[in-house]
């Protein structure tokens, strides 16, 4: 892919493992890159890219970064569950922050948000981008809320975004979860890539997933922007597929470990989330 942001790209979250992996991969490719983290960038930095440290809560400092940016990649915020003071900041002002910046901008999001939007659906369940958000935690219902501003702001101003629902994006499966969810780096590298060139989006909601046979997700908004994955977690299954924790909440649901966490019902949460009429 050589074609190149006319813009610059701002990237939220440099210093992060996706951060730092797209910082890399796209400078490489020669993009016009403005870095920014609440923590210093611990790489070199890449030839035409220049880095500031900012706070997402900080709405200022995100207008400042973004000016005549064509694309916000929103990669920052908190990427763990934290209790929900330690989200709110981050993740629900900065995002807040975010999409302000980019209808000043007339700029487009793209947003890394995450399977936890959708995390206590249960694992024999195969979604589609429109199923209803079952967050697992105050990290997930960020997640969702980003994703909801999205459609917002495009509605009301008409600025695209696309929300990448990301699975486990390592550079290995590392358990039988991962063999469902497994999104390699190259594979997150080309659907940022074509979630940026990609010339009219609207709002979109793409899995992040590559092409895995035991996958939880089906239907997405992947063709409008061309992408496809090209890597798999299969060849991983042999030695994964008996890597479970033992924790029936953690193997029940698809958010996994997320779910476990704080969790109090002495009975499983419902499959279905309304009762029928
Ligand atoms: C996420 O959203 C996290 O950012 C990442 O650290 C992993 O925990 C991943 O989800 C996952 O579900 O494995």
């Amino acid at each position: 892919m050589d074609e190149i942001p006319a813009r610059p790209v701002l990237l939220t979250g440099a210093s992060g493992a996706l951060g730092r992996v797209l910082a890399k991969e796209l400078g490489a490719a020669g993009w016009p890159l403005r870095l920014t983290d609440i923590r210093p960038f611990p790489d070199p930095l890449p030839a035409g890219a220049g880095f500031t440290r900012a706070d997402l809560a900080d709405g200022m400092a995100i207008l400042r970064l973004a000016e005549n940016c064509g694309t916000i990649l929103h990669f920052g915020g908190v990427s763990v569950e934290r209790p929900f003071a330690e989200v709110l900041g981050p993740n629900i002002q900065g995002l807040y922050h975010v999409y302000e910046a980019a209808r000043r901008e007339r700029a487009r999001v793209v947003f890394a948000s995450s399977n936890h939007a959708i995390g206590f659906h249960e694992r024999s369940e195969r979604l589609d981008h429109d199923c209803q958000f079952r967050p697992d935690g105050y990290y997930g219902v960020s997640k969702a809320y980003g994703e909801l501003l999205g459609r917002l702001y495009w509605d009301k101003h008409g600025v695209e975004n696309v929300n990448l629902r990301i699975g486990g994006c390592r550079p290995k499966v590392n358990n039988a979860r991962t063999l469902a969810i497994w999104l390699s780096y190259a594979d997150l590298v080309r659907l940022v890539m074509q979630a940026t060139l990609a010339p009219a989006v609207g709002t979109l909601v793409i899995w992040g997933a590559s092409n895995n046979a035991r996958g939880f997700w089906g239907r997405d908004g992947r063709a409008v922007i061309g992408w496809a994955p090209e890597d798999s977690a299969d060849p991983f299954i042999p030695g994964q597929q008996g890597n479970v924790s033992g924790n029936p909440v953690e193997e029940r649901y698809q958010g996994g470990p997320y779910c476990a966490i704080d969790y109090t019902r002495t009975e499983p949460s419902p499959k279905t989330l309304f009762p029928a009429a």
